[in-house]
């Protein structure tokens, strides 16, 4: 077997342990959250971690094996297939039929039943469950913990006379990720502060404004977004997604003093023709000070987004003044938006998307390293050094029965920091969809200041 500290290292990739600011059972805010059900998953560590407890343990001393369930219970069966000492299970409430037995399996009177459990906090959840088992005249005499969180379990189980075994403490682990680069210095004083009982302050992460993101934007997409942003009061992008030039250019003239861009899919656009349908709407946006964005979502290698980008009849190189994007085809792929600014897809707002939270890490990756990328479409907080934008927006409706999801403007701003809200249906489905659009710009406006 590897050394601990490698295996740590292994079960760690697993995400049992994550560091920020969580809000315990108790109410109590923790600076770390664990959670070891995913080493379960992992057949070769969830073996090898039976074999590391059992490594500890006076072996001989032991009839019985029982985990505290749930997390515990693959761990005390893995251990018993690698021990052939006999599992029996407790359950978590009695069975209101039948035996009403609280344990399960075959065992007898006075044998010695070792006790396993995956955490340890104070130890007042095992001082419940050593008397369920003590009462079917089973002695308890050793308990093994794979983590300690080192609240004071150990010493209240010690203190009654019970021998406790752990594998990791919290100390070693913050050890161990300090040196590895993945904890800092002041997370790790933070925690020691925490298991100190003492009552930690965390910083209340706040938003950047739009002037300060202005001073620190490189595109010139960017910088015009933010100025028009700042100018109408507005962080607006209305959807257009009709189907006809003529609804089209009459909702971007409608709602265009109210919005920061228009947002199209121009190839829904059946009658579209390049003179009638963009020239009229490019004097439009220059008329109401709007931006064009064409939500395209490239996804080819870089030379097919590169003809789709300049060719075609829709030859959206020529008037759009940003595009959506995915990031599936890498780095390179998002080189061919030279004139544009690029809006990253990093998450998307329907049920069951793939973009999960190691989709969106890659993807981010892709989207802070290239300059083309001003910004990310996004469900969740992404860096500042980018521009957040939106969509899934409703102040209606929660969801649309095709998959997608709605959010209001207000959440938007306050849990997700967002830049831009997109909004479709809820403008131009709606019977004055000037009056909704200056409702979203009111609303969003509003928001916006209020997460400031
Ligand atoms: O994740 C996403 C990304 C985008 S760009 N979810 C989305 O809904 N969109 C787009 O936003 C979608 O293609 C549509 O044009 C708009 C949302 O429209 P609504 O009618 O649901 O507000």
């Amino acid at each position: 077997m590897e050394s601990k500290k490698e295996f740590f290292l292994e079960c760690y990739k697993l995400g049992i342990i994550k560091f920020g600011r969580f809000t315990l059972k108790s109410g109590i805010e923790s600076p770390f959250y664990v959670d070891l059900r995913p080493l379960a998953s992992d057949p070769k560590i969830l073996k090898n971690l039976a074999n590391y407890l059992l490594e500890m343990l006076p072996l001989d001393n032991f009839d019985l094996i029982c985990g505290v369930p749930y997390a515990a219970l693959p761990m005390a069966t893995a251990m018993s297939l690698e021990s052939y000492i006999p599992l029996i299970i407790k359950r978590k409430e009695a069975k209101d039929y039948g035996t009403k037995k609280m344990i399960e399996g075959i065992y007898q009177k006075g044998q010695n039943c070792l006790l396993v459990e995956d955490v340890i906090t104070s130890g007042k959840s095992l001082l419940e469950t050593i008397p369920e088992i003590e009462q079917e005249d089973l002695n308890v005499s050793d308990i093994v913990v794979v983590l300690d969180r080192e609240q004071g379990g150990k010493q209240l189980l010690e203190s009654k006379g019970y021998r406790v075994h752990t594998l990791f403490n919290i100390s070693e682990v913050c050890t161990i990720l300090q040196e590895t680069g993945d904890l800092s210095e002041e997370e790790v004083k933070r925690i020691q502060d925490f298991l100190l009982g003492n009552h930690i302050q965390f910083e209340e992460k706040t938003r950047c404004s739009y002037e300060q993101k202005l001073t620190q934007a490189q595109h010139s997409v960017s910088k015009k977004l933010l100025e028009t942003a700042l100018a109408k009061k507005s962080n607006l992008i209305a959807s257009a997604d009709v189907t006809t030039t003529q609804e089209l250019l009459a909702l971007a003239d409608k709602v265009g003093p109210h919005i920061i861009a228009l947002k199209t899919h121009i190839d829904i656009i059946s009658d579209f023709e390049y003179e009638k349908t963009i020239t009229p709407l490019k004097e439009l946006a220059a008329k109401h000070q709007f931006l064009l964005m064409e939500d395209r979502k490239f996804a080819d290698i870089g030379n097919t987004q590169e003809l789709q980008f300049t060719s075609g009849v829709f030859k959206i190189t020529d008037w759009a003044d940003f595009v959506t994007s995915q990031v599936i085809g890498g780095f390179e792929s998002l080189d061919c938006f030279k004139n544009v600014g690029v809006v990253a897809i990093i998450g998307m707002s329907s049920k069951g998307t793939l973009t999960t939270n190691n989709y969106r890490e890659e993807a981010l990756k892709v989207a802070l390293s290239h300059p083309n990328v001003i910004g990310g479409v996004s469900q969740n907080p992404i860096p500042d050094d980018i521009l957040l934008f939106t969509p899934g927006v409703n102040l209606a409706d929660s969801g649309d029965g095709k998959g997608q999801q709605y959010n209001t403007p207000e959440h938007v701003f306050k849990t997700l920091h967002t830049d831009f809200i997109i909004v479709g249906r809820g403008i131009y489905k709606s019977e004055n969809p000037e009056a909704a659009a200056v409702a979203y710009k009111n609303e969003g406006w509003n928001a916006y200041v209020k997460s400031l």
